[in-house]
């Protein structure tokens, strides 16, 4: 074959945190559809077969060029025989029976629906699709009980599930910063999850608060709160000690502080006016928007800030890495190292790349 047609090698690490992936890549087309089959997977609580389609999904965001045959795989890692058959259908038929059969079903799509309601997980929503039950309307005509968060859930389903623009995002931003500046004017905001990493929407909007003095964040969480409500900025609230510790995997958590950790749900109301100034002044119209807020100790903030950045499979390859390879166990609070048998401190994300042996990752490039 001419120089051209070579099909290019291309090395590929196996953990997506030893990979840089970009936002734009070039297979979504593939991306997307293998997404279909882990989000099919995670509707049936098959969590081993969900993050096997989504390690072979994140393996095509990574390639630098469009996938066109099926050879260009053979050595890259993480894609299993399902994840190549699905590929190879796709490459040479244009579509997968598999995959567009799961789209079009009736389970997929009423699971899709009701998993769409803020404060519904898979569990509640397999029950009411068991009864019978297939959309967020089904759950107020047959008057299904449903828990504050669901209602809230239900009232603003149309909102919450209206992409959250980058414009609205640092609206939010703004606020945010003037009520915790109001609390505690030395108090650091960082914007973290999808925006952080360069999404131009998402689902929610994402803040990680800090203080550099250590203990001066305790109880800040509650304050903030309180002057939200008392502007009329907040629809929905529930303020949550962190439950992102997985005391099952061992001490990933510092020894004293981590009851300082706190985390608030909340749904914001947000003035029209203030994100077009052409909406028309007599209209009082407003949006629900998901605002998740994080308080954390200056002493875990680089934890804080590796962990609620992203993207999930990011943050759960960063683990298992962790675990695997370097016998260390990560959270968003702390690093431990098992072998040693202590804590490793951090005050920057490069910092913790480093104590994990991983070449540092920019935000941008951990979309995995
Ligand atoms: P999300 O807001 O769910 O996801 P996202 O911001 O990446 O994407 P989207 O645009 O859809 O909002 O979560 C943000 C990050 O926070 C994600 O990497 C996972 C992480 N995280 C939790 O979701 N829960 C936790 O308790 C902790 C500590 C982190
Ligand atoms: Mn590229
Ligand atoms: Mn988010
Ligand atoms: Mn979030």
């Amino acid at each position: 074959p001419k120089p051209s047609e070579v099909t290019p090698v291309i090395r590929m690490k196996s953990y997506a945190c030893q990979r840089r992936t970009p936002l734009k890549h070039h297979n979504s087309f593939l991306t997307e559809a293998l997404e279909i089959l882990a989000e099919n997977a995670e509707f049936s609580e098959n969590e081993g077969r969900s993050v096997a389609f989504r390690r072979s999904a994140s393996v095509l965001k990574a390639l630098p060029h469009a996938v066109r045959t099926i050879d260009e795989l053979k050595d890259l890692p993480c894609l299993g025989e399902h994840s190549l058959s699905v590929i190879k259908e796709i490459l040479e038929d244009g579509t997968s029976r598999e995959v567009e059969s799961t789209r079009q079903s009736e389970q997929f799509q009423a699971m899709k629906a009701l998993t769409g309601v803020f404060g519904v997980g898979v569990k509640t929503a397999d029950r009411w699709v068991r009864e019978g039950l297939r959309s967020p309307l089904d759950l107020v005509d047959t008057g299904q009980k449903l828990n504050h968060a669901q209602q809230a859930g239900v009232q603003y389903y149309k909102d919450l599930n209206t992409p959250v623009t980058r414009k609205e995002a640092m609206v939010i931003s703004v606020i945010v910063e003037k009520a915790v500046k109001a609390l505690l004017p030395e108090a650091i905001i960082t914007l973290t999850g999808g925006f952080r990493r360069g999404k131009e929407v998402g689902h929610d909007v994402d803040f990680l608060i800090t203080h550099p003095e250590e203990g001066a964040e305790e109880k800040l969480m509650p304050k903030i709160v309180n002057w939200l409500e008392d502007q009329g900025l907040l629809l929905y609230q529930k303020t949550t000690r962190n439950s992102y510790l997985e005391s099952k995997d061992g001490p990933a958590r510092p020894p004293s502080n981590m009851d300082r950790f706190e985390r608030c749900f909340s749904i914001f109301k947000l003035e029209q006016s203030k994100i077009d100034s052409n909406a028309h002044a007599e209209a009082s119209s407003w949006r629900a928007i998901r605002v998740d807020l994080v308080v954390s100790p200056y002493s875990q903030f680089a934890f804080a800030t590796l962990g609620w950045t992203g993207s999930k499979l990011f943050e759960r390859e960063l683990r298992r890495w962790a675990g695997q390879e370097k016998g260390m166990s990560l959270s968003s609070h702390a690093l431990y190292d098992s072998k040693k048998k202590c804590y490793l401190q951090a005050s920057s994300e490069e910092e913790i790349f480093t104590h994990l042996g991983l070449e540092y990752i920019p935000p941008s490039e951990r979309n995995a």
